[in-house]
């Protein structure tokens, strides 16, 4: 479609468009009567634009309108509901910006809506083909339609419970933004994601407003402490005044000290001003840091406070929760639930460590940080170590895993429990936690991190019973996964428990002081596509509760922190005398012998290819079924490459994954359907990273290239793990791997729902690659220039923690606010999580251990 021209700045959707409708209003009255011939429905842009190309179609007539106004109204459109005569349009303009109207398809006239109604035009939908089934159903087993009153099973209640809730004028709605008026927002959405440095700016601001402030800063430094012992300043250093002033005179007493000299050759001098340990391990250092705090009293700005922020010693304890398991150090990669979590956890922490220590060292402390990763003990544990309470991390000094067992009131849960079956456990879980944590560290943390809805949900309970900073991860939210998931809640809850994690997932966001997303679409989405987290500003679960105001991605909680990849592990291929040639022989036989056994089935009859290799776990969403029969159909791209695929297993009625099954019995029906035996090589999950990482390496030695096809993916850990081995990638363009490759540059995009232009890009790169062989060393070269840049874990180590840091002093500046905030939580927690946990099945064991519940 040609360019449209966009609004101007000032004006809405609702203003603009009843202009828009009179400049094509012959068209527009027929295509309205269109969209509302079948009856009430959602509609996406594509459908509306279906229906718009069969009522115009002659094409420049068609064109004529789409590059006027309406066109760009459409292509700002994300979804519409229809109930004539109306239809309702859900519109987004930037990233962030949302605008609801509704179109009268009779008189063509706008009236501008606010969510809630927006959403209530949604729950019409749904409530009216809730209650066409529910009627033929009693039609077809009972012979009549029951009258709306008498209802006697659960489900007979919520189905009239459910058509009454649109009209409901009491039905519960959920509105944070209505308990979260004080905290500043960011206004552009060019700054989603930055919350750092805008707390630095607001801080700036609100130091600079009131001398208030100021001393609410002299007041936190007074709490600081490790273990009791005062850091910073003590009880003479109260006012500002008074900390002003010993500042000068400390700063002066130092200068004429040679830099090196350690703290504590002036410790004790310092003391008697009212200084305490952390402000430098040498003179040179506390001076500075002195300086920079008398710089900020004096005249706050943005990068002071955040470079003060960075030396407080806020943070030495952390606790980390990744609950859901398999979580261990070896061999539990590529079970299910177990993916790129993990490898992330584990890498944070070693890097966390690290910058703990340097920076411990630099603050003249002598501390040891303790950081745990709580997860869950599973004592069925399939030969893994996850029956194991208490294991050291490698590459740590003072890390650990702590298994925490899931207890129900038959004792010790023995299995391993999905993700999405886990929600009833985790109460009890979060107690149990507690009390181990605070045994083992001797105390409370100081930071607690949660990861997914699951460990998300636990943190935010220990954080609020504990009163610590909380920071939350989501690696993946589940919601913008699954087409529709809120609107087809009732579909997919007895299969997900959706209504349980939207539940806990809203909980934790709102009970967040800071949120750690790996990159900006995360939050916000792109142009043309919202974000994971943007798609909780407004929603409606359809007979549970209307989300009014579930998150605001302009709040400056928000920032992104990209993981890396171990690049201990994950080198180029180019860097031989690293290579890990003990696992050649093992490598050879994974790819080329030519039997089928448990680890392997297929193979590659011309073994002189490239290889195109994808690994992942074999969920629906990560399409390896998808990319096998890109492979099967594109004869092209089948005489330039074998196809090499790692993940799950090849026995459907092993797997204890419900999806994880389906997608077995899939790509046995494509190999056969397409031939592939020859050409293609399946091998089980891999649970070895190190010859995972000399695999990458082997593909990248065979000038073939990784591809990463999901349908949807949050980050793609694989794929700058591929990146890190010099290997060429394509990567799904919808999600976090569009923003790490830049298309054509470091490696390229591929659209998971157009599979022929995919497989033809894939083999249009092997074709150049043929012709001129410098075009593989660009991209990987490429490749690699792009992830030293911008995804390492040290970079992301030293910004999460400046994050803990200012945080917890900015949560101490809205506290009342948090508090009332809290309470709405804690209702919200009770009345609805707690209730909704009851629908979940309780996992009944074959064997249960440990103490019976009395
Ligand atoms: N992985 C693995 N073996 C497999 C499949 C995946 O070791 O059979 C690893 C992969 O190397 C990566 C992680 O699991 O480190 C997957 O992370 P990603 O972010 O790509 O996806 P997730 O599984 O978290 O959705
Ligand atoms: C979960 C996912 O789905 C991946 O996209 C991420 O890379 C992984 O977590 C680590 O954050």
């Amino acid at each position: 479609m040609a360019t449209t021209p966009a609004l101007k700045r000032s004006e809405s959707i609702a203003d603009s468009m009843p202009e828009a409708l009179r400049q094509s209003r012959y068209h527009m009255k027929r295509c309205f009567a269109k969209y509302i011939e079948q009856g009430k429905r959602m509609m996406k842009l594509h459908n509306l634009m279906d229906e718009l190309e069969k009522v115009i179609d002659d094409p420049a007539e068609r064109n004529h309108v789409l590059e006027g106004l309406l066109g760009y109204i459409l292509c700002t459109t994300m979804e519409a509901a229809v109930v004539p005569p109306y239809i309702a349009f859900a519109t987004r303009q930037n990233p962030g910006f949302w605008e609801y109207v509704k179109v009268n398809a009779n008189d063509l006239s706008v009236d501008g809506i606010t969510a809630t109604e927006y959403l209530k035009f949604k729950e019409m939908i749904v409530d009216e083909s809730w209650y066409r089934k529910h009627c033929s159903f009693y039609n077809t087993f009972y012979g009549f339609i029951p009258p709306i009153r008498k209802v006697k099973t659960h489900k007979d209640y919520l189905c009239v419970n459910m058509k009454c809730r649109a009209k409901d004028e009491y039905a519960l709605e959920i509105d944070f933004g209505a308990v979260d008026f004080s905290t500043p927002r960011l206004t552009l959405s060019s700054s989603i994601g930055n919350g750092l440095s805008y707390v630095s700016k607001f801080l700036t601001s609100k130091l600079n407003a009131s001398s208030m402030s100021a001393q609410c800063l002299v007041d936190y430094l007074l709490t600081l402490n490790h273990q009791g012992d005062k850091l910073m300043i003590n009880e003479t250093l109260s006012t500002v005044a008074k900390l002003q002033a010993a500042l000068v005179v400390a700063e002066a007493s130092i200068s004429s000290l040679p830099t090196d000299t350690p703290y504590q050759s002036f410790e004790l001098r310092f003391k008697e001003w009212g200084f305490e340990k952390g402000w430098g391990d040498t003179a040179e250092r506390v001076r500075d840091t002195m300086r920079t705090l008398s710089e900020v009293l004096q005249a706050p700005d943005p990068s002071n406070i955040e470079k003060f922020f960075g030396r407080v010693p806020t943070v030495f304890n952390i606790v980390l929760f990744s609950v859901h398991g398999y979580f261990g150090q070896a061999d539990v990669l590529g079970l299910p639930d177990t993916g790129g979590q993990v490898v992330y956890v584990l890498d944070q922490v070693v890097a966390f460590e690290e910058e703990l220590l340097q920076r411990i060292k630099q603050q003249g402390l002598n501390v040891k940080p303790q950081i745990l990763v709580l997860t869950r003990l599973i004592p069925d544990a399939k030969g893994t170590k996850c029956n194991q309470e208490l294991e050291p991390i490698n590459n740590t000094k003072h890390s650990h895993i702590l298994r925490v067992p899931f207890r129900t009131e038959k004792g010790v849960l023995n299995q391993w429990v999905s993700r999405f079956d886990i929600y009833p456990y985790l109460e009890r879980y979060t107690q149990d936690a507690s009390d181990k944590i605070i045994e083992l560290m001797e105390g409370k943390p100081d930071l607690i991190i949660g990861n997914y809805t699951d460990g998300n949900l636990v943190a935010s309970l220990m954080a609020r019973k504990l009163g610590i900073t909380l920071g939350t991860i989501a690696h993946a939210l589940e919601k913008t996964k699954y087409e529709d998931s809120d609107i087809k809640l009732k579909e997919l809850d007895p299969k997900y428990h959706f209504s349980c994690q939207f539940t806990a997932d809203l909980i934790a966001m709102n009970s967040a002081d800071f949120v750690i997303t790996s990159t900006y679409q995360e939050i916000a989405g792109s142009k043309d596509r919202p974000g994971q987290y943007e798609s909780h500003s407004a929603f409606t679960l359809p007979g549970l509760y209307r989300v009014a105001s579930g998150i605001n991605v302009f709040d400056p909680k928000f920032n992104i922190a990209a993981p890396g990849a171990d690049q201990s592990v994950y080198f180029p291929y180019t860097e031989k005398q690293k290579r890990l040639t003990d696992f050649r022989p093992a490598i050879e036989k994974l790819l080329f012998s030519k039997v089928d056994n448990d680890e392997h089935i297929g193979y590659l009859e011309d073994r002189t290819k490239p290889i195109l290799f994808t690994m992942a776990r074999l969920d629906t969403v990560k399409n390896t079924t998808g990319l096998t029969e890109w492979f099967g159909k594109n004869k092209k791209l089948r005489s330039l490459v074998n196809l090499v695929v790692v993940g799950g297993s090849f026995d459907p009625t092993k797997s204890k994954d419900r999806e994880e099954a389906a997608e077995i019995k899939k790509m046995h029906v494509l190999i056969e359907k397409y031939q592939l035996k020859g050409q293609i090589r399946w091998i089980a999950a891999q649970t070895d990273r190190y010859r995972n990482s000399e695999l990458y390496r082997t593909i990248a030695d065979s000038k073939g290239a990784f591809v990463q096809p999901a349908l949807y993916e949050a980050f793609g850990l694989t794929v700058i793990e591929a990146m890190n081995c010099g290997l060429p990638t394509f990567a799904t363009s919808q999600g976090g791997p569009a923003e790490i490759i830049v298309d054509g540059i470091s490696g390229f995009h591929i659209d998971p729902n157009n599979g022929d232009e995919s497989s033809n890009k894939i083999a249009n790169f092997f074709q150049k690659c043929k012709e001129d062989p410098e075009h593989w060393n660009r991209i990987s070269a490429q490749g690699l220039k792009r992830i030293y840049e911008c995804y390492t874990w040290k970079i992301y180590a030293n910004k999460v923690l400046n994050m803990g840091s200012i945080y917890t002093f900015w949560r101490t500046l809205y506290k009342d606010q948090k508090q009332a905030k809290q309470r709405y939580i804690d209702t919200f927690y009770n009345l609805e999580f707690r209730n909704l946990i009851k629908d979940v099945p309780i996992k009944i064991d074959e064997k249960t251990e440990g103490p019976k519940e009395r």
